[in-house]
């Protein structure tokens, strides 16, 4: 028995906002989990703080278990991405105390090493083709294997994935929401310019992504699809909202440019159709808003079996904790696929401390036992959290669509 003494919260904004869960044990031992839910973080905070926190004081630290099952079903109300990051904070904390307790780091747990470092994609992204593949060949220097690309859209204000500040893509940029304007017309023939000047640029042993950010319908995501097949992307991202798996079929049918998509699920439920019949090759849904470790591992089981492969989702909003986690995954699961790291300010970086390191294009979880990533609580505290709220996103005639 490895009594729970306590646990709290601490709220933070190094340059953008996170939630972390920390808790303690009796034998002195603690351990983190990412609550970060982008633009409603305050939920899952008080999630935590008044309906959780209450129900895990007293009880084993190491029935990992018990505990995620006693949150979920003990709850009555299931899934939703408010109670799934919650539980993702206390399940992520106890597998960190349980690998402490181990002194072994978090991958051992999981059933070791598959591979010796877990290949990312970062992010490329200019106004312009030209700007984009510039940023593309300065990923190609630093040491990236795979890098996904963004580019704005003639006649467009602003384009989702075109950042400002081109290492680190923020999007949460306002109190309230900003609002852009979008037409799927004016985009379409962009994507497949951008990807044959990136070729001609990069030549073809780099891998290349894309995100459509949920924006296209299933016949228009099939024409992107084909359109893009020349230049053997590694995947197109979020084609259609995904709440219709279904629709997926429709896509399959076209294309033979592999679909990733789950950035935005919570539990296996919303995904199973999309594995079941193979209509995905990558799964992205990842440790904070998937349920943790504990329900990620059954979706990527169900993955395997039917030959979808992680892709996980590393924005920045996915604090260090949950990259520290999502690593040790990385690392073991059998059906890895790639990882996206986007890389996090020096501010977030001095708040969490982490065993994490880039290195020629692979990201390594690092040797510390548990999940290898602390926090300063004293340097948290020096930023307060600050309302930020994703962008919306309007049609040319004013029609409020998908950001
Ligand atoms: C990605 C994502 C992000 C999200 C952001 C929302 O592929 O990295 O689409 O850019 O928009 O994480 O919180
Ligand atoms: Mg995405």
């Amino acid at each position: 028995m490895l009594k729970i003494t306590g646990a709290r919260v601490v709220v933070t904004c190094p340059g953008r906002n996170f939630v972390t869960l920390k808790i303690e044990t009796a034998g002195g031992l603690h351990g983190l989990g990412d609550a970060t839910l982008n633009g409603r973080e305050l939920a899952v905070a008080s999630y935590l703080t008044d309906h959780v926190i209450p129900n895990l004081i007293g009880r084993d630290a190491h029935r990992i278990e018990d505990i995620w099952q006693f949150l979920y079903r003990g709850a009555y109300w299931r899934r939703g991405p408010v109670t799934m990051s919650a539980i993702a904070a206390v399940d992520v904390a106890l597998w960190d105390i349980k690998a402490k307790a181990a002194g072994m780091p978090l991958y051992q747990l999981l059933g070791g090493a598959s591979r010796t470092g877990v290949m990312v994609y970062g992010h490329a992204n200019g106004e312009t083709v030209e700007q984009a593949v510039e940023q593309a060949l300065r990923y190609r220097e630093m040491g990236y294997k795979a890098i996904r690309l963004q580019a704005g859209v003639p006649g467009l204000p602003s384009t989702y994935g075109v950042s400002k500040d081109k290492l680190f893509y923020e999007p949460a940029d306002a109190a309230l929401p900003t609002e852009n304007v979008w037409s799927t017309a004016k985009y379409l023939p962009t994507a497949p310019r951008l990807f044959e000047a990136a070729r001609e640029a990069l030549g073809w042993d780099v891998h290349l992504l894309h995100d459509a950010h949920h924006r296209l319908t299933p016949i228009e995501a099939a024409r992107l699809g084909r359109d893009l097949e020349p230049y053997r992307p590694f995947w197109l991202e979020d084609a259609t909202p995904a709440e219709n798996q279904a629709a997926f079929r429709q896509i399959r049918a076209h294309t033979t440019t592999p679909l990733a998509v789950g950035e935005v699920f919570n539990t296996v439920w919303d995904a199973k159709q999309l594995i079941e019949e193979q209509l995905i090759d990558y799964i992205r849904t990842t440790i904070v808003h998937g349920g943790g470790i504990s329900h990620l591992r059954r979706i990527a089981h169900l993955a395997e079996l039917n030959n979808v492969k992680t892709g996980f989702h590393g924005a920045t909003d996915l604090s260090p904790v949950c990259m520290g986690a999502a690593l040790h995954f990385d690392l073991w699961v059998p059906n890895f696929g790639i990882q996206e790291y986007m890389r996090h300010t020096p501010e977030t970086d001095a708040v969490f401390p982490h065993a994490y390191r880039f290195e020629a294009g692979e990201l390594h979880p690092g040797e510390a036992a548990g999940h290898g990533v602390d926090i300063d609580e004293a340097l948290a505290a020096k930023y307060p959290y600050r309302p930020a709220q994703l962008p919306v996103n309007r049609l040319e005639d004013g029609t409020l669509f998908n950001w």
